[in-house]
């Protein structure tokens, strides 16, 4: 499938909406999720265009796990998190929303389910 510029984090990188960056690099930016599953729940994206696993590249993909682990051990200080769970979708059937790769990083507390 195509990419398409227009999705709602290609505008947060190009400054058209605003979010609240918590890491940014060359490569990768990290923000608050706007419906955050649990507090301190972070997506991380590439800068360049990729619409999900399926299509990008092996570099920006490392760039932005490196980025998650790095916004993880963060979380577990900040948060005093007991655990992070990762989430990432792809396509439509597989739960994606928004058609630019993001990665979810969530704090975790034992007992505290995600909110939906
Ligand atoms: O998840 C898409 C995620 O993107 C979902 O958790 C809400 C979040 N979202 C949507 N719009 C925004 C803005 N403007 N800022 C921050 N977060 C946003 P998916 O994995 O595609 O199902």
């Amino acid at each position: 499938m195509a990419y398409d510029p227009g999705n709602i984090f290609a505008k947060i990188l190009r400054s058209e909406l605003p979010a609240y960056k918590v890491y940014e690099d060359d490569r990768v930016l990290a923000f608050l999720d706007i419906m955050p599953r649990a507090a301190g729940h972070v997506l991380v994206i590439p800068k360049a265009p990729a619409r999900n696993l399926l299509d990008v590249a092996a570099g920006d993909l490392a760039a932005v796990m490196a980025v998650a682990q790095h916004i993880a051990q963060a979380q577990m200080q900040v948060f005093e998190a007991e655990g992070i769970t990762l989430t990432q979708h792809n396509e439509k059937a597989g739960g994606q929303e928004v058609f630019h790769l993001h990665v979810h990083v969530i704090p975790r507390h034992a007992g505290v389910e995600l909110r939906p």
